[in-house]
């Protein structure tokens, strides 16, 4: 507390011990019969503040409070806090945030900053995923091969390409240094749960002993990003027994009630062709069934095994979601990651469950939409506000249900994060929200307010030279179709100080552009620009976007086949809004279809003469997104009789192809039309691809016609 208050206000305060409640001092006090856990309360009145507190761990949380509220700079002569009353207590008991140190090593001074921030923003819970098919990072005594030749990988995959650099990378910790970053932790009020990933994501492991595999090797700490096939051989008693020696080390090293045991993305390839698997299979009885296969089974022997392991050591295990498929171990917790509803299955199943959605709490996902401004991430996209407006209890849930949701937490996956300072600006501002979903019951959230308070955190953030993004300060678009006065609104946020300035004509705007101060109608191409100017002469991340419109825009649409539900946004009206989608398919500007032929009718309301298709697809193909197949425009005056007036065949895009937006364009002889019908047909995966053999998808943003 003192150190924190020197640190922000440059004021040295003496600490004493002293029973009763004295002036011109801040007074914490202990135990005071709190019904809520970890529950605290702060009366501030001119004479003095005092801090009663349920706990120690209360007590550290409220100065946490205090540290937040405070005027930050060293030039003050007296620092004054609003009279009033606090009383706060945590909504959840896990407050948790990921780091994995597999694909990128962290040093350990970074680890024990990580912490630092944690306690600053509340949490209680660091998930440490030391271990993966790119590095292991714990010391293990009885197999020191794991660090000598598993932390270290010859090279890596180069970003979104099919090339590889030849630099090492890797790095681990030693025992003595874990126990000193649990001791950090704990003096922080922070427990930190090791993940060691198993029976998948082994592979840096199997490089150091190969044996544990099912073929045997040889293998390499891997090189690139994904799923692996090569994952531990359960056929082998061995190598069982080689994970039981690993965990009893970790839990010498981690003191934590829980150890996760991983138990995500482990294909069955192997394990269909391994003997020794195939026996095992066969010594325990497993069998397939409606539902699962005998390997599925097999992985629930491998995940049971180890929680008994681990419960004989008095401690609990925490799984991926992916243990729900087969049998799940009596008394696991699930952790959600693909989505809630893994989530949502455990907790109706009487599991407990930690809620780590990635489409609302993966921060290695991209912030904006505007992929070109922010540094290369592994795709998605989860802004802050996304973040923020999170709520973990699924409302399927009864009240005796909901029990089982023990938290939330944020994971940070580092393929795409070689650098501290990078690391930091994908947490930060969001683990601020991510703290607000924890700590607030949902009547009390409040977004606008959230972002208010956010400007003086930042200012936090700056004084302990913090990387953090800025984007929450930039300007929030919003942008309307209006379909019966045939304009697009535009309506512009932002927070803080400064103006917003707009363009139409593609120039940067100045002071003297057209300043905003309610919504702008847009109902001709134009090239759009706004920025935020502030006093200070600084100026946010520019907003661009370009209107283009056709004889199709804000015309009547049908589709004959629906787009995927995840991909449906506000509906067929997306493809004649006028709006272009940017590179990240799911910003809700870009509908997706699934192995469907699209066959949408425009109905242009009078007889029009036209010439001319157009669409953007959404290129991704690691994603299954491809290009169109054939594309064929027929047209007609009854919306009965229709005739083709263009029919043409796309070859497939290569299996190298990098992701972009591909416009298509098809052109036909000139003539008069009133109703149109677009029909699109989607590629099979080709060979060499991974999903070879299954549809295609295709996203396309407006269907243009001129
Ligand atoms: C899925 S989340 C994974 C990780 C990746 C992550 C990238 C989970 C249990 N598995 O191995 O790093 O996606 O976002």
């Amino acid at each position: 507390m003192k150190n924190y208050i020197e640190d922000i206000t440059g004021f040295a305060l003496e600490v004493n011990d002293n029973e009763d409640v004295v002036n011109d001092a801040i007074n914490i006090r202990i135990g005071n019969g709190f019904t809520d856990d970890n529950a605290y309360k702060i009366t501030v009145v001119p004479e003095s503040i005092t801090v009663e507190a349920s706990d120690a761990t209360a007590a550290f949380h409220s100065i946490k409070n205090i540290r937040k509220s405070l005027p930050i700079g060293y030039e003050q002569q007296s620092i004054s806090m609003p009279c009033g009353e606090i009383y706060d207590y945590p909504r959840f008991g896990y407050r948790g945030l990921h780091v994995d140190v597999s694909r990128h090593f962290f040093p350990l001074d970074s680890i024990k900053e990580i912490l630092d921030i944690m306690a600053l923003h509340n949490l209680n819970k660091f998930h440490f995923h030391i271990t993966d098919d790119q590095g292991w990072r714990v010391e293990i005594d009885k197999y020191p091969k794991l660090t000598e030749i598993g932390s270290m990988r010859s090279g890596t995959k180069i970003a979104k390409s099919d090339e590889f650099d030849t630099i090492s990378h890797g790095g681990f910790y030693t025992k003595e240094e874990l126990k000193d970053l649990v001791r950090y932790a704990e003096s922080r009020h922070i427990t930190i749960i090791p993940e060691v990933d198993l029976p998948g994501h082994t592979l840096a492991a199997l490089a150091a002993y190969p044996e544990f595999g099912c073929t045997g090797g040889p293998y390499e700490v891997w090189k690139e990003w994904g799923v692996t096939e090569e994952i531990i051989c359960p056929g082998n008693e061995k190598a069982m027994i080689f994970l039981e020696d690993v965990l009893e080390e970790v839990m010498e090293i981690f003191p934590s009630e829980y150890i996760h045991i991983g138990g995500d993305e482990c294909p069955r390839t192997r394990w269909e062709q391994c003997p020794k698997c195939q026996k095992k299979i066969k010594e325990l009885g497993l069998k397939d069934d409606d539902t699962h296969t005998a390997e599925d089974y097999l992985q629930s022997y491998v995940m049971k095994r180890m929680e008994s392991f681990i419960e004989n050591h008095g401690r609990k295990i925490i799984g991926w979601d992916e243990i729900l498929e087969g049998e799940l171990a009596p008394n696991a917790t699930v952790m959600s990651w693909r989505g809630s509803s893994g989530g949502l299955k455990a907790a109706q199943m009487h599991h407990d469950v930690i809620m780590t959605p990635n489409d609302r709490l993966y921060f290695d996902y991209y912030q904006t939409l505007t992929p070109e401004i922010e540094p290369l991430s592994i795709g998605g996209y989860n802004p802050i506000k996304n973040v923020y407006e999170y709520e973990p209890v699924p409302e399927e849930l009864t009240a005796k249900e909901a029990k089982y949701i023990l938290g939330a937490q944020a994971n940070l996956w580092t393929e795409y994060i070689s650098d501290y300072s990078l690391l930091l600006f994908r947490i930060l501002p969001r683990l601020s929200a991510l703290s607000e979903v924890q700590w607030s019951l949902p009547e009390q959230k409040d977004y606008h307010n959230f972002v208010s308070r956010l400007c003086h955190l930042a200012e936090l953030y700056d004084l302990y030279g913090w990387n953090y993004a800025t984007f929450v300060f930039d300007i929030d678009a919003k942008m309307e179709p209006q379909f019966d006065e045939k304009r697009i609104a535009i309506t512009m946020t932002k927070f803080g100080d400064g103006d917003i300035y707009y363009t139409t004509d593609g120039k940067t705007p100045t002071t003297q552009s057209m300043k905003y101060t309610g919504p702008v109608y847009i109902d001709q191409n134009c090239d759009f620009k706004a920025i935020i100017l502030r006093e200070n002469g600084s100026a946010g991340n520019l907003f661009h976007t370009n209107f283009d419109f056709s004889l199709s825009s804000m015309k009547p649409i049908t589709l004959k086949t629906m787009p995927d539900k995840a991909y449906t946004f506000d509906g067929p009206n997306i493809l004649v809004d006028g709006l272009r989608g940017g590179m990240n398919y799911k910003s809700g500007r870009w509908l997706g279809f699934f192995g469907e032929t699209i066959d949408a009718n425009i109905d242009l309301g009078e007889k029009t003469l036209i010439s001319k298709l157009r669409f953007n697809c959404n290129i991704n193909v690691g994603d299954w997104i491809y290009n169109a197949k054939n594309v064929k425009v027929l047209i007609s005056d009854d919306s009965v009789n229709y005739r083709e007036v263009v029919n043409k065949n796309f070859d497939i895009l290569p299996l190298n192809q990098q992701a972009k937006i591909l416009p298509v364009e098809v052109d036909f002889d000139a003539i008069e039309a009133r109703y149109v019908n677009v029909i699109i047909e989607p590629f099979q995966l080709p060979e060499g691809h991974s999903g070879f053999g299954y549809p295609a998808w295709i996203f396309i943003d407006e269907l243009a016609i001129y």
